[in-house]
């Protein structure tokens, strides 16, 4: 059958009109589904424009963080906004902090091998900037989740603070920027690349009208008057420039004059026991400062001459920084610059914890220890100190342990993941020192235990687990529960006198080599025996039970404390019975703040 060349046309004519008549239609649906369920998420019930709220929009950030790029990448090429990265990135110099880094879009924009710190806020933009540097396998940028509004790096640290986009997305751009301000140096530079208000009421119009879409679709906010923002928070703006209707700005700044009495106030964060800038006294920075044994170091140094005389300690808390996080780590040390670190700063926990967390105890230690050494390294401290632990020996072993036995097979199952992450610790402080002549070197505890620990029941070591019991069955009148059998035997040193022994190995132990910090073989008791002497100091008159359900867990470490011995024969340990009067006295008196 002959078809002619018309209805042929025809037919095709028709099929293509047919395809891209549904090819449109469907469009417009899913045009039309997308823009009721951004107007969900832009009104609230009555309609209203939503307010939304920094986590609101962080959510917003994180939910588009991986495709991001792709969404925005077309439009960025057609605004030219890729030009005005590189045009304003390229000046760029010295050291360089990047705040509200994103995904990553300015990497390829800074120059090669430049001194680059990136922030941000939110996990899922930051997680896209790692693959990237992954990729790029640029190992000269140090990056991490910050807020910027309370950065933790000192006044005056980089020569360059730069933002593309940033101002439109914190709660805050005020404060953002006054502490973009506060770090940079005197004769640094602020480089912005932002949007904003329009130089066309009309446009504003329409900007402040669909503001709330905007949060909705990209949570950020596009009608801020970025210009005022800058002339409020007191920078001295050199340069600006803008394009798109005036809602893209491109500024550059330096610090403002106004701010510089500002400037001048107290710039601590991190609990200061002795003003660090007088005295020219050694600082030595305690991480993991406000838990068990940084309050026994607290507490030691108060009435030690040569600590008031020479030594200015800073006690961190996790609240000075995220020691898992690079950035935050370096942060702290640009601003204590310190001369000795007792690296005491982990994920801690008792038997029953580190059963059910093997991971987290491996991971979080292993991420901590090694920005703290690494960190240790690059600020050329005098001396670091880390902690280890008894449970890291091997399960299956002669007794007593020694020192020299740390690698002789695995540790005890219930703690591996811990004892495996503290092990590294003991095999980097030697390599440390083998490669680049740090005085690293490391103290190994048994278990700990005084005023300031972890009475949470669950989460808790022995002792502080059953002073809390026996006060709680004291209370109510029910009995006192052990859990295990009893059998297990252990060693413990009072906090107190350990912070005495750590701050001794401090000032005068020097080999690379651990150092075991405990009681003697002697000292050692059983569970069961402990239990009655926490019972006694509680004045308990109740029944003790055993719960044999619960773990035993390893069943001893006994320690050789006689390297110790001979370099410390002097040394009076506090008594089980007198360090568990004080601890039980401590935490009737505090059972209120007490952690639990
Ligand atoms: P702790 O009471 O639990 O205190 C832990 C400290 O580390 C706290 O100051 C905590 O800060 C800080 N910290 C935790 N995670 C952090 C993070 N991601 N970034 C920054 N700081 C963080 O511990 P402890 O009993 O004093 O233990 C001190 C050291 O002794 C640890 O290395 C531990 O492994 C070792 N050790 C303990 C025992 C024992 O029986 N307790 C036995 C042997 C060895 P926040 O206060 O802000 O949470
Ligand atoms: O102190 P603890 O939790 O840890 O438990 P480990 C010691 C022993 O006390 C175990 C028994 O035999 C428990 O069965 N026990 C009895 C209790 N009652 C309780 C109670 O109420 N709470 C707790 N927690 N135990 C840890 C390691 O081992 O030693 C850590 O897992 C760390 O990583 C720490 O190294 C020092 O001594 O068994």
């Amino acid at each position: 059958m002959r078809v002619s060349v018309k209805s042929l046309t025809l037919g095709i004519g028709s099929y293509l009109g047919i395809l891209g008549g549904g090819y449109y239609w469907a469009l417009s649906q899913r045009e039309a589904a997308a823009k009721k369920a951004l107007a969900e998420k832009a009104e609230d019930a009555a309609g209203k424009p939503k307010r939304f709220s920094e986590t609101d929009r962080l959510a917003i950030f994180g939910e588009g963080a991986s495709k991001y790029d792709k969404e925005i990448g077309t439009d960025e090429i057609v605004m030219g906004l890729n030009l005005l990265r590189w045009w304003l990135l390229r000046q760029a110099r010295g050291k360089i902090l990047e705040v509200a880094g994103g995904t990553g879009r300015n990497l390829d924009y800074f120059p090669k091998g430049a001194n680059l710190t990136i922030i941000d806020l939110c996990d899922r933009m930051m997680a896209e900037t790692e693959r990237k540097l992954r990729k790029s396998r640029r190992g000269d940028v140090l990056f991490g989740k910050m807020d910027v509004s309370q950065m933790s790096f000192p006044d005056r640290t980089f020569d360059t603070v730069c933002d593309t986009f940033g101002l439109c997305s914190f709660e805050d751009p005020k404060v953002a920027l006054q502490e973009m301000e506060r770090v940079c140096k005197d004769d640094g530079q602020i480089l912005l690349l932002e949007h904003g208000r329009s130089t066309y009421d009309w446009l504003n119009e329409i900007l402040d009208k669909n503001s709330h879409r905007h949060t909705a679709r990209w949570g950020c906010v596009w009608n801020r008057d970025i210009e005022s923002l800058c002339h409020d928070a007191g920078l001295e703006v050199t340069s600006i420039s803008r394009w798109h209707f005036g809602t893209t700005y491109m500024i550059h700044a330096k610090p403002g004059r106004r701010e510089a009495d500002r400037r001048k106030g107290p710039v601590t964060t991190g609990k200061h026991a002795q003003d660090m800038s007088k005295n020219n006294k050694k600082v030595v920075l305690i991480t993991g400062g406000t838990g068990l044994v940084g309050k026994g170091i607290e507490d030691f140094i108060s009435s030690d001459p040569i600590a008031q005389e020479s030594e200015s300690y800073v006690f961190l808390s996790s609240k000075d920084g995220d020691l898992r996080d690079k950035a935050q780590t370096y942060a702290i040390f640009e601003k204590h610059r310190p001369a000795y670190v007792v690296h005491l700063a982990a994920l801690v926990g008792g038997l029953f914890r580190n059963m059910a967390q093997k991971v987290e105890f491996y991971r979080e230690n292993m991420l901590i220890n090694d920005n703290v050494m690494e960190a240790c390294k690059d600020f050329k401290v005098e001396k670091l100190v880390s902690c280890l632990s008894t449970c890291i020996f091997p399960d299956k072993t002669t007794y007593p342990i020694d020192e020299t036995m740390i690698h002789n097979g695995p540790p005890h199952a219930s703690n591996e993941g811990y004892a495996y992450a503290k092990r590294m610790l003991d095999v980097m402080s030697r390599c440390y020192k083998e490669e680049y002549g740090c005085n690293f070197t490391s103290i190994i505890p048994t278990n700990i235990y005084g005023p300031h620990d972890n009475f949470n029941i669950q989460d808790g070591h022995v002792i502080p687990g059953l002073v809390h019991k026996c006060y709680l069955a004291e209370q109510a009148g029910t009995d006192f529960t052990i859990w295990g059998s009893g059998k297990p035997l252990r060693q413990f040193i009072y906090s107190r006198d350990l912070a005495e022994l750590i701050i001794w190995t401090m000032r005068e132990y020097h080999s690379a080599d651990p150092l075991i910090l405990s009681v003697g073989e002697e000292d050692e008791v059983s569970i069961g025996t402990l239990a009655e002497t926490v019972a006694k100091a509680m004045e308990f008159k109740g029944n003790v039970v055993f719960d044999t359900s619960k773990a035993d867990g390893q069943y001893k470490k006994t320690a050789s404390n006689l390297k110790l011995r001979s370099l410390r024969p002097d040394f009076r340990f506090t008594s089980i019975e007198e360090g568990l009067e004080k601890t039980c006295a401590w935490f009737k008196e505090n059972y209120a703040t007490a952690r639990k």
